[in-house]
């Protein structure tokens, strides 16, 4: 398809390869990003993932060379990569010591099987699903080596284990609400970018095309690896680094980092959808306060509107919304509500009218508007594409801030819809030309995410606080996640931590799951293990489904709810840990939740751990996610940890078998670790001003805290303190502080934990 290279030319950081059949670029962003685009749809990018001109001056040479046979070849060498360009545009990436990263797969390929048509026509008629295992072809797509020990990362909130090693997926947002399973392709969110940690190096593909992709990691042959789509340009950055927080980090630099969320949306969530009338809310509200369970925001789902129209409020179930949120203010429990996508066909209804009359819901081909049906029966779909939508939607959330709301819940936008599937001819608006669902599918819910953040901003001033289900690459910029419509089934539970740590990896660090499980009925054992997973996530949130069993925490008896409390209470002193965190990762991407392959990659041990995770670099939990078990086996990376309840020492590089009865999550603190800790509350800010707690473990290590209003974006302009601890071991810490731009702490409490 490209045939020889001829020749090149060099722009910049530009270099134009002419194939005999087609023209390729390649962009130098970065001494460590390069851009590989073959403009087989557009001759622009338009990337929705990336903002903002990334390109960074980068010296590189260039050199002409032939391989043994003569071909001719050139090379490309930046200070951290080297890239060989040969013909048919197989290109190779080194590190800078020559190393080879990744080189595009010049064999054939062979599918592990394949079958005939007649026998999976046989097959079928029992139901059986025929699973090729890849060997398809695609229009668009790149194929490239593997090697024996490498894992792959990344992809988002797809299913299954931690490593993709040998696993199939799809990007094409999905509304499922059956159980997840480990074979499930595609779920809510479309993130083509993963990591491929070798025996020796590592590096990053992001591969930015939102129509319907294919990846396949070694299912297909053990030698190679594909990535593809049905249409669009072959557009992929290859991210090199020295480790894998190096590749996190760039990825991060190209597509965004999640921004510093306020203080109070790291605080406790109760949410339930069946929660319908003024008195239901009410008595959630008095009841948290009753059992002594910390909170900061109930949700409101679908059942506030009058007949699931969007921008309304029932005034039959609800005599005052605006009262009943300030009442909830006053007791410091923030109101979030959900706003799905589709708007309401009816007459007199303002979003409808307005929308109808500027022309800003998708339209099939022939021009008329199109209809499909979700939750408010007939439906149509803003074209969140047009930024003149953006917009108009952004103002109209003047009727939530108006009423008290404190941040929105976007649901349904891969977009959901019940009459089948959006064709894939719908015309949608790409920015300033117009588009198809086929294109714009997975970037839905991030046109979308993007417009409530913007028009959020605009209104309050604040940090927007937005939940979304459906995202692209880059949604990080603009809201959290949760993973969508798990079940309250051990599976789901196990599945919460891969699931988590990919999204991480994938630049999503704002997420959680629903604590408890959406669908299917919950148990108190089952209940009491989510809390103590669901604590460590930055979205902190119970909620389930109506026509489930409710699973609020005070209905599985005392012993259960102590244990609830003893969680959640336990995630509110980590408030300031967890947003120093949330600090970081604005700077750096990080996430909050890591696998511990991303700080032990040479730790063969790590590479397919999936019960254990680490929150920032000093805690590692090891939850209890097997029905039944009150042991379970931890492995502990290199150095000395401590038990964090018990303060035990052990030694890292080995296994251990260590208690967990019900009312334990077995959690282990790194040495030298500076543990940043708030007094208790009832929720963020109860105290007005309260002092910071730390608590010393033994070893050495040093510690960079941030601190600020919590709320506006004041910071950005210096409003803020940072203090550099350091922890010189023998119960010595030393406190400077580093930036000086807010309120000082009334005091600062250590605490040496002597082990
Ligand atoms: O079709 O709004 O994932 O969290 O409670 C169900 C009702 C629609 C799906 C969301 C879930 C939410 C529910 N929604």
């Amino acid at each position: 398809m490209f045939g020889k290279l001829l020749s090149y030319e060099q722009t910049n950081q530009i270099i134009t390869l002419h194939y005999e059949e087609q023209d390729v670029t390649l962009h130098v962003l970065t001494p460590e990003i390069i851009n590989i685009f073959v403009p087989l749809y557009t001759t622009e990018h338009r990337s929705k993932a990336i903002e903002g001109d990334k390109e960074q001056p980068t010296p590189f040479r260039i050199v002409d060379s032939c391989t043994e046979d003569g071909k001719k070849n050139i090379m490309l060498t930046t200070s951290s990569l080297i890239c060989k360009i040969y013909d048919d545009c197989m290109i190779d990436f080194y590190d800078k010591t020559g190393n080879l990263l990744c080189a595009d797969y010049r064999g054939r390929r062979i599918p592990r099987f394949e079958l005939q048509e007649s026998f999976i026509e046989f097959i079928k008629q029992e139901g059986h699903d025929v699973d090729m295992a890849g060997g398809q072809n695609y229009p668009v797509q790149c194929v490239k080596q593997l090697d024996e020990g490498d894992c792959i990362y990344g992809l988002g909130d797809k299913t299954g284990v931690l490593n993709k090693r040998f696993y199939e997926y799809e990007n094409w947002n999905s509304d499922i609400p059956d159980p997840h399973e480990d074979c499930f392709k595609s779920l809510y969110k479309s993130i083509p970018f993963f990591i491929t940690l070798k025996e020796n190096g590592v590096y990053g593909i992001f591969y930015d095309n939102t129509f319907k992709s294919y990846f396949n990691f070694g299912k297909e042959n053990n030698d190679y690896y594909s990535f593809g789509s049905d249409n669009g340009n072959l557009d992929y950055y290859f991210i090199g680094g020295n480790s894998m927080p190096d590749i996190v980090e760039n990825y991060t630099y190209l597509t965004g980092r999640t921004p510093l969320p306020q203080k109070w949306t790291l605080g406790y969530h109760q949410s339930r959808w069946g929660y319908d009338s003024e008195e239901v809310f009410r008595n959630v509200a008095a009841k948290l306060k009753e059992c002594r369970i910390p909170c900061d925001a109930i949700h409101f789902d679908i059942d506030y509107m009058e007949r699931y129209k969007v921008f309304t409020w029932d005034k039959e179930r609800f005599s005052d919304a605006k009262t009943l949120i300030s009442d909830f203010q006053k007791q410091g429990i923030k109101t979030v509500t959900i706003i799905d996508p589709g708007v309401k066909v009816e007459k007199g209804y303002n979003m409808y009218e307005e929308g109808m009359e500027k022309g800003y819901y998708a339209k099939s081909p022939d021009g008329s508007v199109y209809v499909n049906a979700v939750w408010p029966g007939d439906a149509v779909y803003p074209d969140f594409g047009n930024p003149k939508v953006r917009d108009w939607w952004g103002e109209h959330l003047d009727f939530y801030t108006n009423l008290g709301v404190s941040g929105i819940w976007n649901d349904m936008n891969e977009p959901a819809s019940f009459n089948g599937p959006l064709p894939n001819d719908v015309i949608f608006t790409d920015e300033d030309r117009p588009s198809t669902h086929a294109e714009i599918h997975n970037v839905y819910g991030h046109n979308m995410a993007k417009a409530t953040y913007e028009g959020w901003k605009k209104l309050t001033n604040k940090r927007p606080f937005v939940i979304t289900r459906a995202c692209y690459s880059g949604s990080q910029k603009y809201s959290t996640a949760w993973t969508g419509d798990n079940q309250s089934i051990w599976t789901h539970l196990r599945m919460a931590i891969p699931q988590q740590c990919n999204l991480g990896l994938s630049g999503m660090a704002f997420v959680g799951t629903d604590i408890g499980g959406f669908g299917a009925d919950t148990t108190p054992e089952l209940m009491a293990r989510w809390v103590q997973i669901g604590c460590f996530s930055p979205l902190f949130r119970s909620h389930c489904a109506k026509g489930n069993m409710n699973q609020e925490p005070w209905l599985f008896g005392d012993k259960i709810l102590d244990i609830y409390r003893k969680y959640v209470e336990l995630r509110y002193s980590l408030i300031p840990y967890f947003y120093d965190l949330c600090h970081e990762c604005e700077q750096t991407g990080l996430p909050v939740i890591r696998p511990l392959v991303l700080h032990y990659e040479k730790d063969e041990n790590v590479r397919n751990l999936n019960d254990e995770f680490l929150v920032g670099e000093q805690l590692l939990v090891a939850p209890v996610v097997e029905q039944g078990a009150v042991k379970r086996m931890v492995y502990l990376p290199e150095g000395i940890w401590y038990d964090y309840w018990t303060h035990k020492e052990y030694q890292g590089s080995q296994y251990y078998l260590v208690d967990a009865p019900l009312d334990t999550c077995p959690i282990f603190v790194k040495a030298g670790t500076i543990l940043p800790k708030a007094p208790a509350q009832m929720y963020v800010g109860e105290l007005e001003n309260p002092e910071l707690i730390l608590e010393v473990y033994p070893g050495c290590g040093s510690y960079t805290h941030y601190h600020d209003n919590g709320e506006d974006f004041a910071y950005q302009n210096g409003a803020y303190n940072e203090y550099l601890f350091e922890n010189k071991g023998d119960n010595n810490l030393s406190i400077t502080k580093v930036h000086a731009g807010y309120d000082d702490y009334p005091d600062i409490k250590v605490n040496y934990i002597n082990c």
